[in-house]
């Protein structure tokens, strides 16, 4: 058990710093073990005071310390370095020594697969040199680095400026960025890389060049991402009037990485499972999240470079409007309803469960103990929620006059979410104080809407009401205001009313809808338009007509999801109702048969709503049940679907050369849906399909999808599959990640012991960020059957992983704990089980504070 309780850091308590930090010249001397950081700093005081300079640092031997040239007293501890008796303004310089080498938390400089690379967003700067780490203050900065000529490439951010050899076979480089930036953005890379090449001509003709660097032989890979690169640049620059800066672009993909990406200015650091693809080896949801993470982390550069965060509590500020920004890219790119579909259910997998247990938070914190622990589904998906319906509130001209406004009034600065909101108060004119709730107030609101139709007047009254349940810390709630889209459909599936939006600006709001000829359908909620738990009392042959005829594609496809989660439900009750399934597996197969409908659209359509999804419409959850219930209506439209879901699967073969475009690959998620539900009735067509499937699959998307399927479906092909494709993968590091998380996502009663026997495997490394969420987390995510299984296997497996990763990378420990959290939602006996393990992590001796924060508040 930890003996010293972390002390948190409080929104309440933020100052500006003491003294600004204006030219930073960093000179290193790389060394895998011992890497030598000279810093000389041009700092002045901010304001008149007599406050000692109090820097940042951790893991720093410091070797020197001057001030104007001349050695200078110092105060040290663990974590920070003490100046006093400064002037105004002067040149601090120090030289320390760090251990890239023994750097396994992959935070600051650290080696992966032989090469330096660093992460410094959000506090890994101070692992690299004493500074003043926070994003309010921004530096030029200027970089020397050399190193062995073995480490071919030397990157850093901005233009490169010099480069030359040096004596014993060495060799440097110089690089400055004339942006200034909060250490949080800087970046370096030294090492063997292969280059990408490309250009960009901007809205006033100037050329970018755009560099992609990848492991060696692995720039044929990076053709998709240098694609999405040009194409967000361009998007960038329509959608929001944003020209790129620097005269060079630069990508870098590394294997170990904590998290998805990072924005550091002009040298953007994937995790390389975010960049390389090709159709042998990735498949299209890979295709599609390079897209969007490319996009956003080139978003960033003006959200989030250019104009910047002033603290960390202000973390939204540029992710969820990145997200946001991100999001719109996407649905231009890929067809918005299709988009919107998978965002909404991203949010509702990761968001929903965070914002309804212990670790619910508002998307702008006022108090973190790690602020590691704060990327989170809130602060970007919730976030990104809360600029969309900022634009539809206001409209999309006045959306984009207030974004114009921002980028006009804040560029260079490090702002609040405060000034932000205030762009858009003063664009349109609009007072957007009660709006700002959004920001504080954590919990998902319940938006309930009752109807009351009087045929004789031909009115329709909506009556909306909201509430929102306390939350950790916050048991008081206030109604937010909250843009609601509806429209009216006859019984034929004819628009009575288009897209309306009204806006629920307190806890209760009434519509009347007049002059309607006949009784209306209510379409709720059109597009999601707010992120809340929607409860309605339409009635299921309403909903069908929804299903079928809905001009709102969203809508259609959540029809269809609250018909088959009431009789999920009622089956997982006792309650099973076959005539309604049948029904419901007629209306599914009229919208598989519907001409104008995409490829895409149907696959979605054709998926159930996914486990976790219906543990929270369930209370207490019982997860074996529910996927016992789930199952059998899956087997329902197997079978009464089968004939039509076999032609289908064939009719969607393709013999055409591999192409990633959405098109293709909505017919593609199409056919492996088809599968998938087939998957569940191990019948021996349906079997040989499966094989067939697998063993001529031509792609990664259709390897995956047959390899799902021969797993579901169990014996001997399962076997033989899972061999084969280790076999022909066994090379391809981010492939076999694929093969770990297949087998993670086993649901079978006997899965378990094999899949808690993957961790012995040869090729199992826990320390590798990638590996371990292939396992761990697909598990524990993907796999409810079993992560719940009633034995608490499941549950302790994932609290030993997170203890053993614990002891050499907190961040990628800390982000498992959240699986535990939900504990009060299960079933008594599971939630006992659950919270054991949470209670085992706590009282581990020297835990780290990530994982102690998430743990702690789990069992509050
Ligand atoms: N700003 C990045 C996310 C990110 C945050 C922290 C990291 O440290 C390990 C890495 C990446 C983004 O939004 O893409
Ligand atoms: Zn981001």
């Amino acid at each position: 058990m930890r003996t010293d309780t972390p002390q948190p850091v409080r929104l309440a308590d933020y100052r500006p710093p003491a003294y600004l930090i204006d030219e930073v010249f960093l000179d290193f001397a790389l060394e895998p073990s011992a890497t030598r950081v000279k810093a000389r700093l041009s700092v002045r005081r901010n304001g008149e005071h007599a406050e000692p300079l109090i820097l940042d640092g951790e893991g720093l031997t410091t070797l020197s310390v001057a001030i104007d040239g001349a050695p200078h007293a110092y105060d040290e501890s663990p974590e920070h370095l003490t100046l006093a008796g400064l002037p105004a303004t002067f040149t601090l310089e120090t030289e320390v020594e760090i251990d890239p080498a023994a750097n396994t938390a992959l935070m600051g400089l650290y080696i992966s697969g032989g090469r330096f690379c660093t992460q410094c967003e959000a506090e890994g700067f101070r692992r690299i040199t004493w500074f003043l780490d926070r994003p309010d203050v921004l530096a030029r900065y200027t970089v020397r680095m050399e190193a062995d000529r073995s480490f071919q490439r030397l990157l850093a951010n901005g233009n490169l400026i010099e480069t030359g050899e040096l004596p014993g076979g060495r060799h440097y480089a110089v690089w400055n960025d004339p942006f200034p930036k909060p250490a949080y953005l800087f970046a370096l890379v030294a090492g063997e890389l292969d280059e990408l090449a490309d250009q960009f001509v901007t809205m006033t003709g100037r050329t970018i060049d755009l560099r992609v660097y990848v492991d060696p032989g692995m720039a044929p890979r990076a053709a998709y991402a240098m694609d999405s690169l040009k194409r967000a640049m361009k998007w960038d620059e329509e959608a929001f009037g944003r020209e790129y800066d620097l005269d060079l672009f630069m990508i870098v993909a590394v294997r170990d990485f904590n998290f998805g990406a990072m924005e550091n200015k002009g040298l953007n650091i994937f995790n390389s499972a975010l960049l390389l693809a090709d159709a042998e080896t990735a498949t299209d949801v890979d295709y599609e999240r390079i897209e969007s993470v490319v996009a956003h982390e080139y978003f960033h550069n003006w959200t989030g470079d250019r104009i910047t965060c002033r603290d960390w509590f202000q973390l939204c500020l540029k992710e969820g409007l990145t997200v946001f920004r991100d999001q719109s890219f996407s649905a231009d790119m890929r067809g918005e309803a299709v988009q919107r579909i998978k965002d909404v259910k991203a949010l509702r997998a990761r968001q929903f469960p965070e914002d309804a247990g212990p670790l619910a938070h508002p998307v702008r914190p006022s108090s973190y103990i790690k602020i590691d622990n704060f990327y989170t589904a809130t602060i970007y998906e919730k976030g990104s929620e809360v600029i969309r319906m900022l634009k539809t509130l206001l409209g999309a001209q006045a959306f984009r006059a207030g974004m114009d406004l921002y980028f006009e009034r804040h560029d260079g600065e490090a702002t609040t979410v405060e000034a932000f909101i205030q762009c858009f108060a003063d664009a349109s004119g609009r007072d957007l104080t009660d709006f700002f709730g959004w920001y504080e107030q954590a919990g998902t609101p319940t938006v309930t809407v009752g109807q009351r139709w009087d045929a004789e007047a031909g009115t329709l009254e909506l009556s909306l009401s909201q509430t929102t349940a306390p939350t950790p810390g916050q048991s008081a709630k206030t109604a937010l205001p909250l843009p609601f889209a509806f429209g009216l459909l006859d019984e034929d599936g004819t628009a009575l009313r288009e897209t309306e939006v009204a806006v629920l600006d307190g806890a209760e709001l009434t519509i009347v809808v007049d002059g309607l000829d006949r009784r209306p359908i209510l379409s709720p909620l059109r597009g999601f338009s707010a992120p809340v738990n929607l409860v309605s009392d339409i009635a299921p042959k309403d909903r069908y007509v929804l299903l079928a005829a809905d001009a709102d594609l969203f809508n259609r496809w959540e029809a269809g999801q609250g018909l088959a989660r009431d009789l999920i439900l009622a089956r997982a009750a006792g309650r099973p109702d076959e005539v309604a399934e049948e029904r419901y597996a007629e209306a599914v197969g009229r919208a598989l048969a519907d001409q104008a409908a995409e490829p895409a659209f149907k696959a979605l359509i054709l998926a159930l709503p996914t486990e976790p999804d219906l543990a929270m419409a369930m209370s207490p959850a019982d997860p074996a049940a529910i996927h016992e219930a789930r199952d059998a209506l899956r087997a329902r439209l197997a079978v009464h679907l089968g004939d039509d879901l076999r032609r289908l699967h064939t009719g969607l073969a393709d013999g055409g050369p591999f192409s990633p475009d959405a098109a293709s690959a909505g017919r593609r998620a199409l056919r492996n849906a088809v599968l998938t539900l087939l998957a569940v009735d191990g019948h021996a067509e349906n079997v040989d399909l499966a094989i067939r499937h697998f063993e001529i699959a031509a792609n990664m998307t259709d390897a995956i999808g047959g390899l799902d399927a021969l797993i579901e479906l169990g014996g001997a092909s399962a076997e033989t599959a899972i061999a084969a494709f280790h076999k022909r993968w066994k090379a391809e590091p981010l492939v076999l990640d694929k093969w770990f998380a297949a087998q993670a996502r086993d649901a079978s009663d006997e899965a378990l012991g094999r899949i808690l026997a993957l961790t012995a495997h040869p090729d199992f490394d826990g320390r590798t960020p990638n590996r371990l969420r292939a396992l761990v987390s697909t598990f524990a995510n993907l796999n409810p059957a079993r992560f719940h299984d009633p034995s608490g296997d499941g549950y302790r497996f994932v609290a030993d992983q997170i203890i053993a990763t614990d002891a050499v990378n907190p961040m990628t420990a800390a982000r498992l704990v959240e699986t535990l959290g939900g504990w009060r939602r299960y079933t008594p006996q599971l939630g006992a089980l659950m919270k054991a393990q949470l209670e085992r992590i706590v009282a581990v001796e020297g835990l780290s504070k990530n994982v102690f924060e998430l743990a702690s508040k789990a069992l509050a």
